[in-house]
Order: C-alpha cells, then sequence, then structure tokens
C-alpha cells in the first residue's frame, strides 16, 4: 500500500510546479475505486486514440468527471474552481461543472445529472457534512466512483466515496488559537474575543472552530464572547461584526475570523466604526488570499492560516490513478503553514490566490 502512495506522489509531483505543492499524505486507510477494471479500458489521455477492445478497434474518449462545486462566495472558493478547471484542460480530462450556489438540494440535482450522463467519476465539494448518506447510496448501486473534495460528508459508510482529498482544518483552528494564544500571554484578562463563523454545520467551520477552541480554554483569560455564522462572505462579516461593535465593543480585543473574506468585510466596519483593525482588535483570519497578505502587510491583519485552494491537480491525479485500477489513500492531505504580520511582505508576491 505504501508502495502504492508513494507512486501516486511521484506522478502528482511530476503533475504540479516543482515548488509550488509539497504533498503531505495521511493516510486513515484505503479503499479501491469502484469498477476500476471495466472502466480502465476507457481511459484515454489527452488525445483521443485508438485501443483495443477485444478483437474490435474502438475510439476511445476522455475521461469525464462531473464536479458539483457548492458555490462562489470567497476568493478561496473561486480560486478552487479556477484550479480544478485548469487541470482538467492539462490532463486532457472533460470537466461536467455543475456550481450549487450553497443549496446542497442542488448538489443532489447536479449529481443524479451526473449518473444520467454515465460520467466516469463524480467529485463533490459538499456545502455542509449532513445528509448525504442517500444520494451516495444512489450513486453507488450505478457504479460511479465518487471523490469528496474541500469539505466532508457525515456518512456511517466509509465506502459510499473512494477518497477524501482536503486540509485539516481541526489544525488550521488550533495554529489560530496558538497564535492568539502566544500573541496576548502577558495581556491582562478577561480578554475578549468575537468569532466569526463560516456557514453552518460545514467542515470548515465546525472544526475551525473546535481546532480553536480546544486551544484557547488552556488559558482562562481567553474569553470567547459572542461566536456568530457569516456565511464566509465579506458582506455578512462586514455585517455582522457592525452588529458585534454595536453590542460589545468595549470588549472586543481578538477577531477570529473562519475565513478572510469575513476578515476583511469585518475590517471595514471596524474602520467604520473609529477603531484600528489590527491594533485595537488583534485579527486572525484563515484562507491566505492575497487581499489578506495585502491587509497584513498594511497591519491590519496580525496573522493568516493558510488553506490551499489549489487542489485541481490532487483531483485529477487521484482520477487517473482510481480509474487506472490503482487503491487511492482514503485521506489526502495539503499542507499548510501560518504566516504573520512579521513576515506577510516577504510571501505577498508568492500568492497564487
Ligand atoms: O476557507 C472559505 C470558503 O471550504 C475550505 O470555504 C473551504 C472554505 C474556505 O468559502 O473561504
Amino acid at each position: 500500500m505504501l508502495e502504492k502512495v508513494g507512486e501516486f506522489m511521484g506522478k502528482l509531483a511530476k503533475l504540479v510546479t516543482a515548488g509550488a505543492m509539497v504533498l503531505f499524505i495521511m493516510l486513515s486507510g484505503c479503499e479501491t475505486g469502484q469498477e476500476n477494471t471495466e472502466r480502465s479500458a476507457m481511459i484515454s489521455s489527452n488525445e483521443p486514440t485508438l485501443q483495443a477492445a477485444g478483437n474490435e478497434i474502438v475510439p476511445a474518449r476522455s475521461i469525464v468527471v462531473g464536479f458539483s462545486q457548492l458555490g462562489s462566495e470567497s476568493d478561496w472558493r473561486r480560486a478552487n474552481t479556477r484550479s480544478i478547471q485548469e487541470a482538467a484542460k492539462e490532463t486532457g480530462i472533460q470537466l461536467i461543472l455543475e456550481n450549487a450556489e450553497q443549496s446542497q438540494e442542488k448538489q443532489f440535482e447536479a449529481i443524479r445529472a451526473f449518473v444520467k450522463q454515465k460520467v466516469d467519476v463524480i467529485a463533490i465539494a459538499p456545502v455542509v457534512e449532513k445528509g448525504w448518506e442517500p444520494i451516495l447510496r444512489e450513486v453507488k448501486q450505478v457504479g460511479i466512483p465518487v471523490i469528496i473534495t474541500d469539505r466532508l460528508v457525515e456518512v456511517s459508510d466509509p465506502s459510499l466515496y473512494v477518497s477524501y482529498i482536503g486540509s485539516d482544518f481541526y489544525e488550521e483552528g488550533r495554529m489560530a488559537g496558538k497564535y492568539v494564544m502566544d500573541k496576548l500571554l502577558h495581556a491582562e484578562g478577561p480578554i475578549g474575543i468575537v468569532e466569526l463563523k463560516g456557514t453552518e454545520g460545514s467542515t470548515p467551520s465546525l472544526s475551525r472552530g473546535k481546532g480553536f477552541h480546544d486551544v484557547i480554554k488552556q488559558n482562562p483569560n481567553l474569553q470567547v464572547v459572542e461566536s456568530e455564522y457569516a456565511n464566509f462572505t465579506v458582506e455578512q462579516g462586514n455585517k455582522v461584526m457592525r452588529e458585534l461593535l454595536e453590542r460589545r465593543s468595549k470588549e472586543i480585543r481578538v477577531l477570529f475570523a473562519h475565513n478572510d473574506d469575513m476578515a476583511l468585510g469585518a475590517i471595514e466596519a471596524i474602520e467604520a466604526y473609529g477603531l484600528k483593525p489590527g491594533k485595537d482588535i488583534v485579527i486572525v483570519s484563515v484562507d491566505g488570499t492575497r487581499k489578506a497578505f495585502e491587509r497584513m502587510v498594511a497591519g491590519n491583519i496580525n496573522s493568516v492560516v493558510e488553506c490551499n485552494p489549489l487542489l485541481g491537480p490532487y483531483l485529477m491525479q487521484a482520477v487517473k490513478e482510481m480509474l487506472d485500477g490503482r487503491t487511492l489513500p482514503k485521506r489526502i492531505v495539503t499542507p499548510e503553514r501560518i504566516f504573520t504580520e512579521v513576515t506577510a511582505h516577504n510571501e505577498l508576491n508568492n500568492r497564487m490566490y
């Protein structure tokens, strides 16, 4: 099995530009793609070629992937969509992409359409964790392999998907928490923290929140005074922060935003309120977009935990490996770092999203 992971990594390393990505794979089990042998007979590379099927010569066709993208709410998401489209193009995979605009129901519709179209693989970035079991069972019945990407699904039967490719959101939350602990180590308490959460019931919001709380509870001076959903958007981040300032301006010393877009919206609200973001209120967010880095260089955001949206090459490589009959790791995790205002300027020009 390790040999196979090694092989997967080797091929992926060739696929992505050197230095742009380093792959770290965490194994929590392995699963073989369903119906691999049958499907792999139909794989072609970029250009359709002729393949022998028994005695007959038939034209090969390219792999078709149906991808249900959950929306376009943030810069992270838009970079993620672009990455998947570009990687499909580069690998000669035909991509059918449906944007569900935050609706799980629309994701179900897209998936049923992919089944009708008899795609080779279905990839899903699920908007929320719960409620996937019935539809994934439908897909399993027709034998189309499923790869989950970005956010996770909560299912009792792990054989309903082949592999999950995405970040370790819990660790991201922990990194944000550790930063706040260190930064305010010697500050006088109580230190009021507000949290802008992402989409209710989504993996990054659940896990980042948990990771953050698990760390900061070690210091009783750090107190989360309010925790509100703002759906990962600039607009909601702005609106909810304005409301929080109305209610709590005296207590708020720290803002933990579950993504950069909400932090950027909140910064506008803080400035409009007459306070200095990054000074009067310490700000930590997640993603690492270029816009957040610009704000970090300007001293308005203190720290950003990276979350990599460039999952296209990982996904396409996984699709190819799986259809080739290889065993994929059940979990593929992207490596990530934390950046602070001290070193942000060194990194600004390297940001790819
Ligand atoms: O952090 C946020 C986006 O699911 C990891 O969704 C993703 C999150 C990302 O809207 O910006």
